[in-house]
């Protein structure tokens, strides 16, 4: 059974695509904590940061360090929260590696720990 994040890599699910290439992908999250709340996965599934190949990891980092502008610059944020969460105990829903960009704004109130709750 492959994660709901595979059936979105698959297009067997539908999500609104910011970024792919060959080895990583970005879509929006279904439930942005901000507008532009983007997910930057590996195609490929692995459950936790420490089972993702040096060689995916490199490239995951790439893609969050390109789309991070792209997004601020889209919804005119004045930052942004860059995490994941790594782990049912930590707030991990989905078992496959995703990173938050989550929109943030002066004043928005929100923690950065508390940004990226599920
Ligand atoms: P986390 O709690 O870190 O595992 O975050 C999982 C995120 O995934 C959560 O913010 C909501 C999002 N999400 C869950 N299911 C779907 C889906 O089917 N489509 C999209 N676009 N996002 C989803």
């Amino acid at each position: 059974m492959s994660t709901i994040f595979s059936q979105i890599v698959a297009g067997d699910i539908p999500a609104r695509v910011v970024y792919e290439d060959e080895t990583t992908f970005a879509f929006l999250d279904a439930n942005p904590l901000a507008p532009g709340h983007t997910l930057v996965i590996p195609r490929d599934e692995y459950e936790r940061l420490n089972d993702v190949p040096d060689d995916v990891a490199a490239d995951l980092y790439a893609t969050i360090h390109r789309l991070v502008p792209v997004v601020e610059d889209a919804v005119d944020a004045d930052a942004t929260t860059v995490a994941f969460n790594n782990g049912e105990a930590a707030g991990q829903e989905v078992p496959h590696v995703h990173c938050h960009i989550v929109p943030r704004f002066d004043g928005d109130g929100g923690g950065p720990i508390h940004a990226v709750a599920g």
